[in-house]
């Protein structure tokens, strides 16, 4: 094997020594992912030691070590879940038959294109957090961001592993295809749209960690279903890393709402902004985008494209172990479906989809119930401190750029409005250019002392693997 591409480099449990078609294609594709990583990986920080979790076994009870690591040399590695013998389908027309272990003809395009969808997802959301480290609140929240990076990384590998070595020469061009396109850029975008929005500070990257990231787990335990079983396994792997990415936001979002707090109880006004804090509308408009643009990464309600994924044995709902009937030729769910008249919102009327075809809206229901969650916690939190301001998730048609909701508007309730009523309150809705520009404004300089917090976020309860919140994660040279 070459002094790149061997077992001790590349932590695997996929026979990588033995396997010379996937040491081939890796060592064409290594190189790249190297050079894609310095240009638009974390910038600034590259020659770093940081305090690293690095997956390198499928051992629930040891799966990772812990070390300082520059991140270049990251031990990016491939991991595949255990294998369930004699695994069948388990939802669709083909439920009970095999899983497949290659690629079945007649599915190659799609399963292709959902291994392309979520491997561009991955380096996209690199990049949309690259500058972060430049105004991190602390070392801890420093080393947070490049943990999760990392771990994009390895997710990226994770598709580009299944590319290379289940679709031929036309997953290798994908593969590079996977390290080419670049977030937010006009002409060769990410692939899904919340993969292109700037995520320019860090209440956005908390908001993007705690409502982007989780789309992430729902689509991977859907893809853990599969019939496929190559993407099952791996996607299993890659939900064990996934419930870190989402600890961070949710425990971020925690940790800002409990400075504002302390922010206004020193405040004769309550006034967060006047101590330096987020406010809590602010939060809220924060809230409000991050939600509704995750809630266009499940697709469209009504899709035939979903139908026929769920049909064909490629794509599952999420557990799909705690539904009865696995194969859905009956059966509906309703959905409001708006109303046009002559190009202009009329209302709303509820109709009876197919349940197939409303896969997209069953997955989406599901996130929307666990991201509620966090907004009771919080809001338990607000009651508790004697704060009368309750967050809330708006409607699922609120602020849609994809699906039946797109193009029309509608207000945080799900009423419909007129477009000059939208234009004339998503100001108070959705963050604004001065919005961005406060709270950028608030996170002018890093912190790079392990002592200190910047002052918009309480410090954590707890560091990282055992060590104190103080623990010098990242050793910076400044
Ligand atoms: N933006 O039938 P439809 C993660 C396209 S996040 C732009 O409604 P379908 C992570 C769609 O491709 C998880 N285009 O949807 C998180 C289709 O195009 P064509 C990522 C969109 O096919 C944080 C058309 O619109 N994983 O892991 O059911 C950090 C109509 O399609 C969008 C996956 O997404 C959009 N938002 O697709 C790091 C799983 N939505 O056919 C990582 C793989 C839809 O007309 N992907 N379109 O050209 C899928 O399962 C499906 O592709 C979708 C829904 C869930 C995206």
């Amino acid at each position: 094997m070459s002094s790149v591409i061997n077992s001790e480099k590349i932590p695997n449990n996929v026979d990588l020594a033995s396997d010379k078609k996937l040491q081939r294609a890796l060592e064409a594709w290594q190189p790249h992912f190297i050079d894609w990583w310095k240009e638009m990986g974390p910038e600034g920080f590259q020659e770093d030691q940081v305090f690293l979790r690095t997956a390198v076994s499928v051992d629930s009870d040891g799966w990772a070590q812990y070390d300082y690591v520059k991140m270049p040399d990251y031990r990016w590695g491939i991991f595949l879940a255990d294998p369930i013998p004699d695994r069948k389908i388990g939802f669709g027309d083909l439920y009970g038959q095999d899983a497949w272990q290659v690629v079945p003809g007649e599915l190659r395009n799609v399963l292709r294109r959902l291994i392309v969808t979520q491997g561009d997802t991955e380096p996209a959301s690199v990049e949309q957090q690259r500058l972060l480290g430049k105004t991190c609140p602390s070392l801890y929240d420093l080393r947070n961001v490049f943990q999760v990076n990392v771990e994009e990384g390895r997710h990226l590998w994770a598709m580009v592993y299944l590319l290379q070595s289940y679709f031929g020469r036309d997953g290798r061009e994908e593969a590079e295809g996977l390290l080419e396109r670049r977030s937010g850029n006009a002409d060769k975008p990410r692939i899904l749209g919340a993969f292109n929005e700037p995520c320019a500070n860090w209440l956005s990257f908390f908001c993007f960690t705690y409502f982007t990231d989780r789309d992430g787990k729902y689509q991977l335990l859907a893809l853990a279903e599969s019939g496929f079983d190559p993407l099952a396994r791996t996607t299993r792997f890659m939900l064990t890393e996934e419930a870190h990415h989402m600890f961070v936001g949710e425990s971020g979002l925690t940790r800002i709402i409990e400075r504002t707090i302390a922010l206004m109880k020193k405040n004769p006004s309550e006034d967060a902004r006047a101590e330096g804090g987020i406010d809590l509308a602010m939060l809220q408009k924060y809230i409000n985008f991050w939600f509704s643009v995750s809630l266009d990464l499940f697709g469209g309600e009504i899709s035939s494209n979903a139908a026929s994924y769920f049909a064909s044995g490629v794509k599952g709902r999420a557990k799909e172990e705690k539904y009865t009937d696995h194969v859905v030729k009956e059966g509906s769910m309703k959905i409001d479906v708006p109303t046009v008249e002559g190009g202009v919102l009329t209302g709303l009327r509820s109709e009876d989809v197919p349940l197939r075809n409303a896969m997209n809206e069953v997955l989406r229901e599901e996130y929307i119930q666990d991201s509620q969650r966090g907004l009771d916690k919080w809001n338990r939190l607000l009651d508790k401190e004697g704060i009368a301001f309750r967050l809330s998730l708006p409607s699922r048609r609120f602020h849609r750029a994809s699906g039946i909701y797109a193009g029309l508007h509608f207000d945080l309730e799900g009423r419909p409005l007129a477009k000059s009523e939208w234009e004339a309150k998503k100001r108070e809705w959705l963050p604004t250019p001065d919005d961005d520009a406060y709270v950028s404004s608030l996170m002018q300089k890093p912190i790079f002392d392990p002592k200190q917090m910047a002052n918009w976020i309480a410090a954590p309860a707890r560091g990282i693997k055992g060590n104190p919140v103080d623990f010098e994660y990242v050793r910076h040279e400044a």
